[in-house]
C-alpha cells in the first residue's frame, strides 16, 4: 500500500498508478464539499444546553478532545485507517480538570477510554478481575494434558443456570480503597452535571463536531472556554467524492491510495470559530529533534496560545509547553515513573495549564 499526498479528482482509490497532482482543501472548501454527520445538530443542541447550564453555574468550560480518528476507505466501510491512540491523555486530563472545578465537554472517539471508567478498562485492570462472587464453585485442579480426561469448558448458559440470583458480588479487598475513591469522584461529577460527552469515529465527524461545538456551544462560555486538543487527528483523508462505493476488490495487483490533506483547522478555530477562548493543541513527534521546532512552527502558523509537545515513547513521563512567552519550551516531567510514584503526568500538566489559563483571563 503506498500513501502519497493528494492528487486531484477522481478516482483516487484505485489499483493503478498514483496521479501526480495535489488537492489542497481549505477549511471552507472542506466543509462545503464533505457531508455533515447526521447526528450533528442533535449533539450540538444538547452540548449548547449543557454549556449554558455550566455558565449559569459560574464554571469555566474545557473542551477535551481524545482518542484517534479513522479514515474510511469505502462508502460502505469495510476498511479504514486508524492510529494508536487509546485516549489515555484525554480521559486522564479530563479527571484532573474536573478536580480543578472545570466543567468538561469530553469529545472522544467512540469506545476510547473515558474519565473514571478508564481505571478499569481494556487490559489495564479488567473490571471483572476486581470482582469476586460468593460461593463460587472451587476450580478443579489443573491436570496434565496427558492424564486428564478432557472436560468441556462450561458455557455461559450453564453458568447462568447454576448461579443463585441473590449471590453476593463483592470487590476484592486489595482493590476496594482505589475503586471506592474512583467511584466517589465519578458519582460526585455525575451529580454535579460537570461532565458531558460527545463521540466521533471518523476524521470527518471530528472536524464537523469541533467546528459546530466551537461556534454554537463553547462560544457561550466566552473567555472562560479552554480547548485542550489531545485527540490524535489524521493528517490525510479520502474525500467522499473519491471513495469507492463498495468494498475495494482484490485481484488487480497492488493497491495505491492517494489521500488528500486534512485542512488545518487551528487557525480558523483561533480566529473565527472561537475567537475569545484559550486554545491548547498537542504536537506529537517520534523524532525528539523535531519536537520543539514543530511545536514553535504550529504556534507561529496558527496563532493559538500554547502547544504541548510530546514524543511517542516518552509521552507518559515528559511533555514540553511551548508558548510565545517561552519559545524554548518549559519541560514538565515526572521525577519517577508513573508506576514508582503513583502520579500521572496529566496531574502536572493540568496544574500548570490552569495557572496559565487563569493568568490569561486576568490579563484580559
Ligand atoms: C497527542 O499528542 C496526545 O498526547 C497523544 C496521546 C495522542 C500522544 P494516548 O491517547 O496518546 O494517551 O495514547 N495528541 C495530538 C496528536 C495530533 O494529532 N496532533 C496534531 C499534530 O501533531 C496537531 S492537532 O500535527
Amino acid at each position: 500500500m503506498s500513501l502519497t499526498p493528494a492528487p486531484s479528482p477522481p478516482p483516487i482509490l484505485s489499483n493503478t498508478k498514483p496521479r501526480k497532482t495535489q488537492t489542497e482543501f481549505s477549511a471552507a472548501s472542506y466543509f462545503a464539499t464533505q457531508p455533515a454527520p447526521p447526528t450533528l445538530d442533535r449533539d450540538v443542541a444538547s452540548a449548547r444546553e449543557w454549556v449554558q447550564r455550566q455558565v449559569t453555574a459560574g464554571r469555566r468550560v474545557v473542551l477535551v478532545t481524545s482518542g484517534g480518528t479513522t479514515v474510511p476507505l469505502e462508502l460502505n466501510v469495510v476498511r479504514f485507517l486508524d492510529n494508536f491512540s487509546a485516549g489515555t491523555r484525554g480521559a486522564t486530563s479530563a479527571e484532573y480538570f474536573l478536580s480543578q472545578g472545570y466543567a468538561v465537554l469530553f469529545m472522544h472517539r467512540q469506545h476510547s477510554l473515558q474519565p473514571y471508567s478508564r481505571h478499569y478498562s481494556h487490559s489495564v485492570h479488567p473490571f471483572l478481575d476486581v470482582l469476586e462472587l460468593e460461593h463460587e464453585p472451587a476450580q478443579p485442579e489443573p491436570a496434565s494434558p496427558e492424564t486428564a480426561p478432557s472436560i468441556p469448558a462450561p458455557t455461559h448458559d450453564q453458568d447462568e443456570a447454576n448461579i443463585d440470583p441473590n449471590a453476593q458480588i463483592t470487590v476484592r479487598p486489595d482493590t476496594r480503597a482505589h475503586l471506592a475513591s474512583v467511584l466517589r469522584a465519578y458519582k460526585r461529577v455525575k451529580r454535579s452535571d460537570a461532565l458531558h460527552t460527545v463521540t466521533f469515529v471518523t476524521v470527518n465527524e471530528y472536524l464537523f463536531l469541533l467546528r459546530a461545538l466551537a461556534q454554537d456551544a463553547l462560544s457561550l462560555a466566552g473567555r472562560g472556554a479552554l480547548y485542550y486538543l489531545a485527540a490524535a487527528v489524521s493528517d490525510f483523508f479520502l474525500p467522499t467524492q473519491k471513495m469507492s462505493e463498495h468494498k475495494i476488490q482484490s485481484g488487480k495487483g497492488t493497491l495505491n491510495i492517494e489521500m488528500d490533506q486534512v485542512p488545518k483547522i487551528l487557525r480558523p478555530l483561533t480566529e473565527d470559530w472561537s475567537a475569545n477562548a484559550f486554545i491548547v493543541s498537542f504536537k506529537l513527534e517520534t523524532d525528539m529533534a523535531l519536537l520543539l521546532p514543530k511545536a514553535r512552527q504550529a504556534l507561529d502558523r496558527y496563532g493559538h496560545h500554547l502547544v504541548i509537545g510530546n514524543e511517542l515513547h516518552t509521552r507518559k513521563h515528559q511533555v514540553v509547553f511551548v508558548s510565545r512567552a517561552e519559545p524554548d519550551g518549559r519541560w514538565v516531567r515526572l521525577e519517577r515513573t508513573e508506576e514508582e510514584s503513583g502520579k500521572e503526568i496529566e496531574e502536572l500538566i493540568i496544574q500548570e495549564l490552569v495557572l496559565q489559563h487563569l493568568q490569561w483571563i486576568a490579563a484580559a
